[in-house]
């Protein structure tokens, strides 16, 4: 089942309206279809669709059947057999089928993860995939190197030379080995994307295996334009104010803010039990406060020292990024909020 704020979001194609994302995939595109750059130029495939069967999201991509990811409290499932993609990668079989080598393909992402100002549960991902002769990538270092020294020229594509860049080893099913990438700006270090060596049973699902080693990647699309653009909150991609929208009709800006309507806080109490998610009770959370919500944070976590419970409170950040909220309506929200975390296994407070 797909709650209806996150139905309402599907189709809205903001990769192809006016926009940050926009700019950021004209960036990549530009990049990737210069030859010079990368040794060859790559194909645009469109994944228009988001809704991808079971298979293409995790099976296919030698993900285990009790990986966490492919959880109800973590993956949109719309019956047992599809779901909204997890990530773009569920399209590198079928394309690679397709028998292409080298391509890109953009698309909106789905999960249910927490609520802060860098995740949001629809984001936007380009997956990057590149295969090449077995016999002149002779080495796994060759391919490495490829991999990131052509990563590392996007980067500094988009962000100019200067910008810091750090590569820590990370873990995917379907990649080995594997790597994150997190840049630098003001002090902060961002994740932005996940890599690797493609896994050689991938190559043998396709037939690819005999001739071809290669390599992916996935990028998340806001997190880039968040640093370019210096984009505060993640929601303002889902904007339709006009204050947001023109500052990025005619090409790259700086956000310049504009003032920003009054939050309005609430906290909430329960215990929780054994069985209990925190993904669960952001869902909730999520689905009733729509875009009203800025912050789930979770301010309070105590275990009684004789009972043994444990006690969470949340802080609820309720703020609009197109008027002010009125204490009463925040209040219905806020009341539905706690009946529907009664559903969960937790005891109010
Ligand atoms: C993946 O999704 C892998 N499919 C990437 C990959 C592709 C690895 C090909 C190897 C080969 P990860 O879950 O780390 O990896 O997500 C990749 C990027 O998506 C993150 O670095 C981040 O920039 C972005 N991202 C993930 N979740 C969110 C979210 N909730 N909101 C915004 N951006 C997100
Ligand atoms: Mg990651």
């Amino acid at each position: 089942m797909i709650p209806p704020n996150i139905e309402e979001k599907i189709g809205a194609r903001l990769l192809y309206k006016p926009g940050p994302l926009r700019l950021i995939k004209k960036k990549i595109e530009d990049y990737f279809s210069n030859y010079h750059n990368v040794g060859q130029a790559f194909a645009i495939m469109g994944s228009d669709d988001p809704y991808v069967s079971v298979q293409a999201n995790f099976d296919d991509l030698l993900i285990p059947e009790d990986h966490p990811s492919r959880a109800e409290t973590d993956t949109f499932y719309k019956d047992a057999k599809t779901v909204l993609r997890t990530h773009t990668s569920a399209h590198q079989i079928e394309l690679i089928n397709g028998g292409h080598l080298h391509f890109l393909t953009f698309g909106d992402c789905y999960r249910k993860d927490t609520v802060d100002s860098s995740h949001y549960p629809v984001f936007h991902q380009v997956e990057g995939v590149c295969l090449h002769p077995k016999h002149e990538w002779d080495t796994p270092e060759k391919a490495e190197k490829h991999l990131k020294t052509t990563l590392e020229g996007l980067v500094k594509h988009i962000f100019g030379p200067s910008i810091q860049i750090k590569w820590s080893t990370d873990y995917f099913p379907f990649t080995n080995p594997s790597w994150e990438m997190e840049i630098c700006l003001d002090d902060r270090w961002l994740e932005i994307l996940g890599c690797g060596i493609i896994h050689p049973d991938i190559l043998k699902r396709c037939g690819a295996d005999e001739y071809y080693t290669g390599w992916a990647f996935g990028i998340g699309l806001e997190r880039l334009a968040m640093i370019l653009y210096q984009i505060p909150d993640i929601r303002l991609f889902w904007t339709k104010d006009e204050r947001f929208l023109s500052q990025f009709a005619d090409g790259d800006a700086v956000f310049q803010p504009y003032s920003k309507h009054p939050p309005v806080y609430k906290d909430i109490s329960f215990w929780i039990e054994d069985a209990y998610h925190e993904n669960d009770f952001h869902a909730i959370v999520r689905n009733i406060g729509g875009d009203l919500i800025e912050e789930v944070k979770l301010i309070d976590n105590f275990t009684h020292p004789k009972h043994g419970k444990t006690n969470h409170t949340y802080r609820i950040t309720y703020r609009s990024m197109d008027r002010s909220l009125t204490n009463e309506e925040i209040n219905l929200l806020q009341d539905q909020i706690r009946k529907q975390t009664l559903q969960l296994p937790v005891g109010l407070r």
